[in-house]
């Protein structure tokens, strides 16, 4: 019975959250998950939401994605930065959980542990789960990363070097190693491991890899991460089934999604809706709100195609008056107007319940704001969004012009307060959308949003 294959699960720490008299279906349960995704490129403030959101969440959770997701969370002027830890573990109350889908690159997580304790972070030890299915990331994968954009010369795709690609073809031709084979017997991990370097290195002659002290430093780190590691699929059930509540919080975004983004321009993910369910093992039942987080521009990290892309002086002004720089690879990233084909379309794919519309501040200084409202190619308004990256290099953006309000936004905390120009803007996309914009964002800090509904 799955009470008999929950017993027999060896919880190390933390309580169990269970209930014996298992009480049939999903639709039983008492709570739904609330999810957080990126609506566009990336670096939406997907953090900041869900820092605002974890206030009342029992659990945090990672889908997908390594720590090439970068995401900024800023409490009391102090800043802080995760990759591979759920932003929800600064909240003290709350659990934070790596799902099945997130490939882990175990000396970036305890590094990145190591600089957040520095800066005040407490008491992980009991708040951290790692699941059993998780893929890892080793340096070699980073190294073929690195040698695969190499390789394409001027046709690369700009990844982060993270190795999140490599890994992910690891996961896919079934070589990958899981934290559960880490876990396991060691000698069968070595053999493993031995392998998987073996067949990288007919493939990439140039990656160099010491086996042995790779082995003595993961029989480490096998220790190291051993009571942080669970079932987190039966542990997410019995905590929905009990009533707690669960957040979501995506990485990257749906149009670098590998599915639906601007392919072969994409993260090697799905970092989309579908990512949520087959990242956490939850079914579509037990889904609630939808956050879709919104720029109030557009912002590409990497390269590929971007309709709405300004290179002028406003694309600059957007760059340095947003801090637009990533988090991960201190890239500056490329800017451009809002983009509302890319929001219906990766709406439709989500079915964002909600936005979120993050940094409407940094457009505080602009005479004038355009928004992309649909795309021709070959002269005709196209509907659908382009599958093809050379229809989407070729697609020409009809604007619409509104007028730019000229005023500082920072301090307001009611949506009546906003300048009328930027109620405005705010309505026009909320129209189109035909999706509730629940929340903007005015500043980086955690106060600076309005809440509008
Ligand atoms: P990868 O490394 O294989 O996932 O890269 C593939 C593409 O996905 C993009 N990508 C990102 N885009 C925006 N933000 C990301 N996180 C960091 C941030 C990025 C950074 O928060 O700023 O620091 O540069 C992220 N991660 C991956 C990437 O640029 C490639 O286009
Ligand atoms: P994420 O990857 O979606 O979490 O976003 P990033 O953290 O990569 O990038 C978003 C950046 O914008 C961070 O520096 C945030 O501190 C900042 N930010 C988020 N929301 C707002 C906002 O409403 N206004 C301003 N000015 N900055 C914001
Ligand atoms: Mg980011």
């Amino acid at each position: 019975s799955l009470n008999g294959e929950i017993s027999n699960i060896n919880y190390t720490n933390g309580e169990l959250l269970r209930n014996r008299d298992r009480s049939g279906s999903v639709s039983s349960y008492v709570s739904k998950v609330q999810v957080v995704l990126g609506a566009q490129w990336g670096d939406e403030g997907k953090g900041k939401v869900v820092d605002m959101l974890s206030g009342n969440a029992d659990i945090v959770c990672r889908c997908q994605g390594g720590n090439n997701a970068g995401h900024t969370v800023v409490v009391d002027g102090k800043e802080f930065d995760f990759h591979l830890l759920p932003s929800g573990i600064i909240n003290e109350k709350s659990i934070s959980i790596i799902g099945n889908g997130v490939v882990v690159h175990l000396p970036g997580l305890f590094e990145e542990l190591a600089k957040n304790e520095a800066k005040g972070l407490s008491d992980w030890q009991n708040r951290l789960i790692v699941s059993d299915r998780a893929h890892l990331v080793f340096d070699f994968h980073q190294q073929v990363d690195g040698l695969q954009e190499a390789e394409k010369g001027g046709k690369s795709l700009g990844t982060t070097k993270k190795g999140i690609g490599p890994a992910y073809s690891s996961k896919a031709t079934r070589n990958g190693i899981r934290v559960g084979d880490l876990l396991g017997d060691f000698n069968t991990f070595s053999d493993k491991f031995r392998s998987i370097v073996a067949t990288h290195q007919r493939l990439f002659p140039g990656c160099a890899v010491d086996v042995d002290s790779e082995l003595s430093r993961y029989a480490q780190y096998a220790e190291k991460l051993r009571p942080y590691v669970k079932d987190t699929i039966f542990y997410l059930h019995s905590a929905l089934r009990n009533g707690k509540t669960v957040l979501v919080e995506g990485a990257n975004a749906a149009m670098l999604d590998i599915d639906f983004g601007t392919y072969p321009y994409v993260t090697s993910s799905n970092c989309s809706i579908g990512g949520v369910l087959t990242g956490l093992g939850l079914p579509p039942k037990v889904i609630g709100e939808v956050i879709g987080v919104v720029k109030a521009y557009t912002t590409r990290v990497g390269d590929g195609p971007f309709p709405t892309e300004l290179k002028d002086d406003i694309g600059d002004l957007l760059q340095t008056r947003g801090g637009e720089i990533g988090v991960t690879t201190k890239r500056k990233r490329r800017c451009g107007w809002l983009d509302l084909p890319v929001l219906r379309y990766t709406s439709l794919v989500n079915g964002y319940s909600a936005i979120c519309l993050t940094k409407l501040d940094i457009l505080d200084t602009l005479p004038s704001i355009k928004i992309g409202i649909n795309y021709k190619l070959h002269n005709k308004t196209i509907y659908n969004f382009p599958g093809s990256i050379s229809d989407l290099a070729h697609v020409e953006v009809e604007y619409v012009t509104l007028p730019g309000w000229l005023q500082s936004t920072a301090n307001v905390r009611d949506f009546r307060d906003l300048p009328e120009a930027a109620q405005n803007y705010v309505r026009f996309i909320e129209k189109d959308l035909d999706v509730p914009i629940k929340w903007i964002g005015v500043g980086k800090g955690r106060e600076s949003i309005i809440k509008v509904y």
